[in-house]
């Protein structure tokens, strides 16, 4: 295996940073941008939530499988890896982990360490700050080859609208009434 080839088996990130200087770009599957929503500002308010990520006997999981967040809402996902061995978390759409997931049975040492995803060995933890920008319903999912299939998936569903409120200005007499407490 060439220098160029194990590099591209080891870490997609890398192969992004090659592609910007010198390499001819490589289609990624999670190179399309970010569909889940943006890359967070950890200086902003956050809600954290612990995520696992587990191994049973013939399962694997992460804790929670569900995550509900609101419209334009930072979570700040503290991952740790507890079982023994590698996992991943890639946020993102089921279609784009999909697409990723037929990618990562070509390359299963496939490392990331991208804003939406990370590959964490044994016992390890790492952070995502995330901005949940779009409504509708995501995933993560831990990629590497049989682990989907094992259970290691989950759903955030991004609940809220921009805006919904009507402004007819119709019913503000209740307001009014709040001067007529004069002393
Ligand atoms: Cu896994």
């Amino acid at each position: 295996m060439s220098k160029s080839e194990s590099i591209f088996a080891k870490s997609c990130g890398a192969i992004a940073a090659m592609a910007l200087s010198a390499l001819p770009p490589v289609a990624m599957a999670h190179d399309e941008g970010f569909a889940a929503g943006e890359p967070g500002d950890p200086a902003k308010p956050y809600r954290v939530i612990d995520m696992q990520m587990q191994e049973a006997s013939g399962s694997m999981a992460f804790s929670p499988a569900k995550v509900e967040v609101k419209l334009g809402e930072q979570i700040k996902f503290v991952l740790t890896n507890t079982g023994e061995l590698d996992h991943e978390f890639m946020l993102d759409t089921p279609e784009h982990n999909a697409k990723h997931k037929i990618a990562m049975e070509k390359n299963p040492e496939m490392e990331h360490d991208d804003p939406n995803g990370k590959r964490l060995q044994s016992k390890a933890s790492a952070e995502i700050v995330w901005k949940f920008t779009k409504p509708g319903t995501f995933e993560y999912a831990c990629l590497i080859p049989g682990h989907y299939e094992a259970g290691m998936h989950g759903v955030v569903v991004v609940a809220g609208e921009v805006t919904t409120k009507k402004k007819d200005g119709d019913h503000q007499s209740s307001k009014e009434s709040m001067h007529d407490h004069e002393h």
